[in-house]
């Protein structure tokens, strides 16, 4: 009895949000046969989108103060080694996604056979280069104005591919344009109106009301926490200031965590009521959702574990029991910055990984660690190229393995931004850009399974990095304790 006891007090949060989830699943397809409209579908989610604002509107301060105080209370020696181990920890497991897509776009072969819904296209539509959009990612590394910079990145790169103005994408293909039915639009103008409109609800790309892109603020972060710990007792105040403000915000998030299970249960049921007939999706889709999903489960519920039981001979899977508020977070909100509070507060105190290596780790690896969403591009590109007939060669693949890599290191924490970074490796490798719309019907409901295989790779990556760094931690705990005695 005892046992049920803890088991129930310590799980609380998880057990209310798993019965909010299998609520919402209820709910929504109890809901489906209404046939809610657009509007009363939004008010609907309200409680949904409330959860996602109050989430948001930590991840500015919690990924400044967490960087700036986990940098700062590291010696640039054990700091260097601990970012040197996170980069080739985040390269290895996105190669080893993009590797698992491609053998799996391969063998499903989903794009083959003739088009499933045609799009029709005419009118040149500029593709953006491939370097120039990699230029975007860097320049926006560096942003003139932190706040206003993160969120310009998507509105660039975004509107120089699908919305130019010569754009004549008449997609007969289903759902993403169901608000309207494209055959009645009376002249173009009405089509692209519409498009705007469900390009501007599918991918949000004023970042201010929908999401977060944290790329910027990551650099100069790290520049700076870099700085003031170098500063000694000059930056003690700093430092101190820092600390107070992560501290403030993680009990924001201890606040919000009680609502987050309403939140995700609104989120769900929304998008069941709104999502169109799994009937309509047609057979390539479903191959390729499949071919995506089977992807995502081999490198999550496989790969990943493995990798974090060879070099922690902990559990796996004790450590992803530990995770589950976050990963459902994740599901609900397909955002991995929005779901960042919630995965620091799964770590640390279900987890107990050490605050010196989440504060460092997790706001970068949210940001550029994206393993989900590189597999995610790799099988999206070469489904496209199956369905165009066009068979690639080994150079071809190679480059979007590399493409597929770079856009995950460049999609933001938010709803489907690994859509938009889909460009640049259809660009690279000379893929029609409008076919990004064959894709967008199930995008939904792939982007929340690649966002918490983004955030299992973030969670797995601290405590990997944790592992390797013990020696680090501990000798500073020595000098710590040292520097008390005599004190
Ligand atoms: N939704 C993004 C995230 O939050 C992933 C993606 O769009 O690919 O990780």
């Amino acid at each position: 009895r005892d046992s049920v006891k803890t088991f129930l007090r310590r799980n609380t949060f998880v057990i209310f949000t798993v019965a909010a989830v299998a609520l919402g699943v209820v709910l929504g397809f109890a809901l489906r046969p209404h046939n809610l409209s657009m509007r009363e579908v939004k008010y609907f989610s309200f409680p949904g989108e409330l959860l996602m604002r109050m989430l948001q509107m930590l991840v500015l301060p919690l990924i400044v103060s967490s960087l700036v105080t986990g940098i700062s209370s590291l010696d640039s020696k054990a700091s260097g080694k601990m970012g040197i181990r996170a980069i080739v920890y985040y390269m290895v497991t996105t190669f080893i996604a993009v590797f698992i897509g491609i053998v799996m776009v391969i063998i499903i072969r989903p794009g083959k056979g003739s088009r499933d819904s045609p799009v029709a296209s005419s009118g040149s539509i500029e593709p953006v280069q491939a370097a120039d959009a990699f230029l975007d990612l860097i320049r926006n590394m560096f942003p003139p104005n932190l706040v206003e910079a993160c969120f310009k990145q998507y509105k660039t790169l975004y509107k120089k591919t699908l919305l130019t103005k010569n754009v004549t994408i008449v997609v007969n293909a289903t759902d993403s344009f169901n608000s309207t039915d494209l055959s009645q639009a009376s002249n173009f103008s009405t089509v692209l109106q519409t498009i705007q409109e469900t390009v501007e609800e599918v991918v949000p790309i004023s970042g201010s009301s929908n999401g977060v892109n944290a790329l910027g603020l990551v650099v100069f972060s790290m520049c700076f926490g870099l700085v003031i710990g170098n500063m000694k007792q000059q930056g003690q105040a700093l430092r101190d200031f820092f600390d107070c403000l992560n501290e403030a915000i993680m009990r924001l998030v201890a606040i919000i965590i009680w609502y987050a299970p309403v939140g995700i249960l609104f989120l769900i049921a929304g998008k069941i009521v709104e999502m169109k007939d799994l009937a309509q999706v047609g057979g390539q889709l479903g191959m390729y959702t499949v071919s995506v999903i089977v992807g995502l489960l081999i490198h999550g519920l496989f790969v990943l574990p493995l990798l974090f039981f060879v070099v922690t001979k902990k559990n796996p899977f004790t450590f992803i029991a530990g995770l589950l508020q976050a990963l459902i977070t994740a599901l609900g909100t397909s955002s991995s910055s929005a779901t960042l509070p919630i995965t620091f507060r799964c770590l640390e105190e279900n987890n107990h990984v050490d605050k010196r290596v989440t504060r460092f780790v997790l706001p970068v690896g949210a940001t550029i660690n994206m393993d989900g969403t590189a597999l995610y591009e790799a099988v999206a590109a070469i489904f496209i190229a199956q369905v165009n007939d066009m068979d690639l060669n080994f150079g071809q693949i190679l480059t979007i393995s590399i493409t597929a890599t770079a856009a995950s290191i460049g999609a933001a924490g938010i709803p489907q931004a690994g859509l938009v970074t889909m460009v640049i490796v259809l660009t690279s490798v000379g893929l029609p850009t409008e076919d990004i719309t064959l894709i967008i019907a199930v995008d939904w409901f792939l982007d929340r399974l690649r966002t918490t295989t983004n955030v299992l790779g973030d969670s797995f990556g601290a405590g990997i990095i944790e592992h390797l760094s013990r020696q680090e931690l501990q000798n500073q705990d020595v000098e710590i304790s040292n520097f008390v005695i005599e004190e």
